[in-house]
């Protein structure tokens, strides 16, 4: 049988593998999506070798970046990204792709605000990436922060109010809050926050993080990561059948 999956450590939590299964019935599709919780990304060879059936995959933290020495072929869009999410495999060949600006593209497009200039992101990532390329791409001005001073334009102890108050799209790209660690989030000064503040949690379960609920007592405009992750997935779908 026809076979998808999902790469990542620790991943019982996704979402992915019901999205899937549960499509694959409604529409009667003769395939199955499964899980690999791996703990080393070189693992992905032994996968791809072991299944003559699989068909694609997706990729999710923390490898959407350490995949790519793996692929034989990349995305000229995922290239620029530097980030991987989503592979198409025909006969063993693996070629990257990556869903994710699509389906965050497509989940904040009606949310966005003619006062947001200028946005957060929280994290550094694989998934970070991509969000900075789809935000610079709708003409927002881009400051990371990160709790490594090398890595981010800001830590998050450097965050005062005038930063707060200047970036009205928030995006919180860290799996900080994830289940089943729900009580983690990303420490920014929930003080400065207001009623213009749009904060975007990529993180789907649970379905309002700390993050959120903090931001949505603040006044703020909260979005979670579930459309964008039914958006990502649909696109990798369209890729998987081309
Ligand atoms: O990019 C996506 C990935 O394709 C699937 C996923 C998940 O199942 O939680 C999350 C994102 O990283």
């Amino acid at each position: 049988m026809t076979t998808y999956g999902l790469i990542g450590k620790n991943i019982d939590y996704s979402f992915s593998k019901s999205y899937f299964n549960t499509k694959f019935h409604n529409e009667a599709i003769k395939a199955k999506y499964i899980n690999y919780d791996i703990d080393d990304i070189k693992e992905i060879k032994q996968i791809v070798n072991n299944s003559i059936e699989l068909a694609g995959l997706n990729v999710t933290i923390p490898y959407k970046e350490k995949v790519i020495p793996y692929l034989d072929e990349i995305d000229s869009q995922a290239e620029r990204i530097g980030a991987v999410n989503t592979i198409k495999i025909e006969n063993k060949k693996l070629i990257g792709y990556n869903t994710d600006v699509f389906g965050f593209t497509k989940s904040i497009f009606s949310l966005i605000a003619p006062n947001h200039e200028a946005a957060l992101i929280l994290g550094t990532g694989g998934a970070a990436k991509a969000i900075r390329h789809a935000l610079v791409s709708m003409g927002y001005h881009i400051n990371l922060v990160s709790r490594d001073k090398e890595k981010g334009d800001y830590t998050y102890e450097e965050l005062t109010s005038d930063i707060i108050k200047n970036h009205q799209l928030i995006v919180n790209c860290t799996p900080l809050g994830t289940h089943p660690d729900v009580n983690q989030f990303p420490p920014i000064p929930f003080e400065f926050i207001d009623e213009r503040h749009l904060l975007y949690d990529l993180i789907y379960n649970p379905s309002i993080t700390n993050f959120l609920a903090q931001g949505k007592e603040k006044g703020a405009q909260i979005i979670n990561g579930e459309q964008m992750l039914i958006a990502q997935a649909e696109k990798a779908w369209e890729i998987w059948n081309e």
